[in-house]
């Protein structure tokens, strides 16, 4: 319905652990409505809900092609419930830290639990960039960027460029 301005690093909303939805109403059908499009406005492939400021364990995600129907998903309350030994490698992004992308090891398959909008409770196996996809959402919902999987001079990096540019944002509000 409404594109939402997307929460930017270093915002602290980004560390807080999101709660569980507890009811299963219209509001949850308008906010993820709302997910969707703010990440298709920003051609992003998966949304969590604190990256448009709710702290609600709710998630987005579509992987269709860009020149294909699309295939919106929404998550309630996902659960990882089982990830695989075998580990594999993606490059990722985030829209919530424009323009950085890095190599993130995590686990090649999993298994989540979750609730669709009706409520009924839901498990799937996901592998390739589902797999990858749902695990850089679920860690939004606990407060865990992509940036925390790299190395220590990688993240450094990139957390002084973005609290510089925050820094030269407020100053050029303040001129
Ligand atoms: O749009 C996105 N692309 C992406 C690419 C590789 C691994 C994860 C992602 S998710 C990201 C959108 C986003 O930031 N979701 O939280
Ligand atoms: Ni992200």
């Amino acid at each position: 319905m409404t594109i939402k301005p997307l929460i930017i690093f270093p915002n602290p909303l980004l560390r807080e652990v999101s709660k569980p939805v507890a009811v299963f109403d219209d509001r949850i059908v308008w906010l993820a409505s709302d997910m969707l499009e703010s990440m298709y406005h920003a051609s992003g492939i998966g949304l969590a809900a604190i990256q448009i400021g709710k702290p609600l364990r709710l998630l987005v995600i579509d992987l269709a092609d860009k020149d294909k129907p699309k295939k919106p998903q929404i998550f309630i309350n996902p659960e990882i419930v089982w990830t695989s030994d075998e580990r594999n490698v993606y490059q990722e992004g985030c829209l919530s830290i424009p323009n950085y992308y890095a190599d993130v090891e995590r686990p090649k398959k999993m298994r989540l639990t979750y609730f669709e909008r009706d409520g009924e409770k839901q498990e799937i196996e996901a592998e390739g960039l589902l797999a990858v996809c749902l695990q850089h959402e679920v860690d939004h919902l606990n407060g865990i960027l992509f940036i925390d999987h790299i190395s220590r001079l990688k993240r450094d990096m990139v957390i002084r460029k973005f609290r510089k540019r925050a820094r030269d944002m407020e100053e050029c509000v303040a001129i």
